[in-house]
């Protein structure tokens, strides 16, 4: 078990100003952010980040949503951070996710759904180092 997890404070949620009170509210849900990037996705760094979806019915509409504004990128660090960090940020769609998630309480849609999170360690490694140099991941 990792004590990483990645997370994207996604267009909809950065474009709504929202992106503070996330960072407060995953700060003060334990986790440390030990690195953190605002930058904004071509659409071929998109199509790469979510390659495993690309047979998905919605591949085309989701990179296209990920990449209509800034994000904000940041490996997060916390023991059990990957499972801690999905229950912090709910569901996919924000109507099943639970009362105070940040999905819940940020999102508008399954699609424009705030923010990302790693359903893996093995994932949260790929995906932290797409974004982030091994200097950058001390
Ligand atoms: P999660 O981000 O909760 O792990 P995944 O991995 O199933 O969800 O999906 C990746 C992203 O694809 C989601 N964050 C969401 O933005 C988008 N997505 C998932 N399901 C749908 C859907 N049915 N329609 C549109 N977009 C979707």
């Amino acid at each position: 078990m990792s004590n990483r997890t990645f997370t994207m404070i996604k267009p909809d949620a950065v474009a709504n100003g929202h992106a503070g009170k996330i960072l407060d509210h995953i700060i003060q849900a334990g986790f440390k952010v030990v690195a953190l990037k605002y930058t904004r996705l071509t659409a071929e760094q998109a199509g790469a980040f979510y390659a495993v979806h690309k047979e998905r019915p919605f591949y085309g509409e989701l990179v296209s949503f990920m990449t209509s504004g800034p994000i904000y990128a940041a490996i997060l660090e916390k023991d059990n951070a990957v499972a801690d960090f999905r229950n912090v940020i709910g569901a996919t769609n924000p109507e099943q996710a639970a009362e105070g998630t940040i999905r819940r309480l940020y999102a508008k849609s399954i699609d424009a759904n705030a923010i990302h999170g790693s359903d893996s360690d093995e994932n949260a490694e790929i995906e932290g180092s797409f974004f982030f140099s091994a200097f950058e991941r001390f």
